[in-house]
């Protein structure tokens, strides 16, 4: 998608009449005879623009499907989304994104699809990521942290989503470390993060997060349909996804500078309050086959949970399944 023609959308999408061609050129610096072309490109993408003789253009209505244009114009970010990738259909955006990043891509670029074919979570399990009703994309971050830092990004991306999810749908939204949004006992969002090391540092994250916006009940297949839940389902608000993206895209970039600027200790205060493990006697299941079991007491400095086993000791683990017993 052009500047120009997300320019034009700017312009219509800030005016309640009609604008014309000379003003809107005006507006962007650009030649009149180019909206004209770019009005003609935006149509054909499913932007219904009309016109009037002599009164110009107006905007009636923008694609139902997570345009690049739309994103764009909806974004209030600096860093996140200085570049978009926008995809109908992928296999994971986390692939894709993966690979741009491996080539140079810059920090903050966005990979978003309306279905992805091989959504993923972790440990090679499947995402489910149907066409129109979710957001699945992954962001590219190159925070300059220590790899045993790594679960620090994947958290304030979490805070992000559990904020957003609470302060503009009135979602009781809580994390479950280490990279799980959930409402009550049902899952609304996941976040996978895949990371390249060089030494001791990662050179560079892929933060990919599946959040399930406007499902039904009846969207979600067998095995889902009691586990998982929608923004849609849960908010009595409106719900419109492009709004959803920019909120969160905003609250991540928001967290991300928190992050790298002050380190994890205020990201770390304000997610404790929203965990759903604290205090809650917890069992996670540890990738080498291993199991702890106890009280979810803490989350530390490099995104550990802490827990208190029942000979009183304090266990750190720092990645894993946690179930509440
Ligand atoms: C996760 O894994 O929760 C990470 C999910 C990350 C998905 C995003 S979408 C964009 C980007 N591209 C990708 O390919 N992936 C990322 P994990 O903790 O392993 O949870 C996976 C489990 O969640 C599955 O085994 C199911 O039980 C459940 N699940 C699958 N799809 C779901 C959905 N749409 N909503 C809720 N739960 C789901």
């Amino acid at each position: 998608m052009s500047d120009l023609e997300t320019g034009i959308v700017l312009v219509l999408k800030s005016s309640s009449r009609y604008v014309t061609r000379e003003e809107i050129a005006a507006g962007i610096g650009a030649a009149a005879v180019d909206v004209e072309s770019a009005v003609e490109e935006l149509r054909s993408r499913g932007y219904r623009i009309d016109e009037v003789p002599g009164q110009g253009y107006r905007l009636i209505e923008v694609p139902a499907r997570l345009d690049g244009c739309e994103l764009r114009t909806a974004l209030q970010t600096r860093l996140v989304g200085r570049e978009i990738f926008p995809f109908g259909q992928v296999t994971s955006t986390n692939d894709v994104a993966f690979s741009l990043a491996r080539s140079g891509s810059p920090e903050g670029t966005l990979v978003i699809a309306e279905e992805q074919t091989r959504g993923r979570g972790r440990l090679g399990r499947d995402w489910h990521s149907p066409p129109g009703l979710g957001l699945w994309f992954s962001v590219v971050l190159r925070p300059g942290i220590a790899v045993h830092e790594s679960s620090t990004v994947s958290l304030s991306v979490a805070l992000a989503v559990a904020a957003v999810l609470r302060d503009s749908y009135a979602v009781d939204a809580r994390i479950k470390w280490p990279n799980d949004v959930l409402v009550g006992p049902r899952k609304i969002c996941g976040i996978l993060t895949e990371a390249e090391f060089c030494g001791d540092s990662v050179e560079f994250i892929v933060v990919g997060v599946g959040l399930n916006v406007l499902h039904m009940r009846s969207d979600f297949p067998e095995g889902l349909e009691n586990v998982a839940t929608s923004v849609s389902i849960e908010s009595s608000r409106e719900v419109d996804r492009v709004d959803v993206i920019a909120r969160l895209l905003s609250a991540v970039e928001e967290n991300y500078l928190r992050l790298c600027e002050e380190g994890f200790e205020s990201i770390r205060r304000d997610i404790l309050p929203l965990s759903s493990l604290m205090g809650n006697m917890t069992r996670v299941r540890t990738g080498n086959g291993g199991r702890v079991e106890g009280v979810a007491v803490d989350i530390d400095g490099t995104g550990a949970l802490i827990l208190r086993t029942e000979n009183g000791l304090t266990e750190k683990v720092v990645a894993g399944d946690a179930t509440l017993i």
